[in-house]
């Protein structure tokens, strides 16, 4: 804590100037730079501007757009086991994040509207925020993501979540979360 910094009474954050008591949403007030085509985000502490973007064709599997946050996949040729092994849909998840957030704390959570088969399984598959973040399964039909340690911001942290559903132990569909949190540089 440099000069002229104070703990405020049981807040648990430093006085200054300089920490506004509450975010300004940049989004709403158009007060952002974000280019034409981005989708700007509302962060603690300041915004970020996005581009989701669906995976390039790739095995026989291609994706198209189907909302700002979501891509979905092309019917697969006939005889194509990789497509058909390929996710089903790809949905984008940018979430702001107070740093030093009391933990644990629920994030996210994941399901499916259309559930057919008898089972579903929840896993983190990639990013660079494993090691702060755990899946766990709060019914029948829901996972979410937990952050089980407090992070110093400002920081950004990815995680891939993936969502199975299999109806006698056979694979139905796949999707898959990207999820993004953007951490404050401070706590407020
Ligand atoms: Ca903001």
């Amino acid at each position: 804590m440099g000069p002229g910094m104070r703990w405020g009474a049981g807040r648990g954050r430093p006085c200054s100037p300089s920490v506004p008591a509450a975010d300004v949403d940049e989004c709403a007030g158009k007060q952002h730079n974000c280019s034409q085509g981005d989708l700007c985000i509302n962060t603690f502490g300041g915004h970020r501007c996005v581009r989701p973007k669906c995976p390039p064709p790739r095995h026989n599997t291609s994706y198209v757009k189907t909302s700002a946050f979501q891509c979905e996949r092309n019917p697969c040729p006939m005889d194509s086991r990789a497509c058909r092994l390929a996710a089903t849909s790809i949905s984008f998840h940018y979430l702001p994040l107070q740093a030093n957030r009391t933990v644990p704390h629920v994030l996210f959570k994941m399901s499916t509207t259309r559930f057919v088969g008898d089972s579903l399984r929840f896993a983190i598959t990639g990013g660079r925020g494993q090691g702060v973040f755990t899946v766990r399964r709060s019914d029948r039909q829901t996972g979410e993501l937990v952050l089980t340690n407090p992070v110093v911001g400002p920081a950004t942290l990815e995680v891939e979540l993936e969502m199975s559903e299999f109806s006698r132990k056979v694979l139905l569909g796949k999707h898959i979360f990207k999820v993004t949190a953007f951490v404050s540089p401070y706590e407020f």
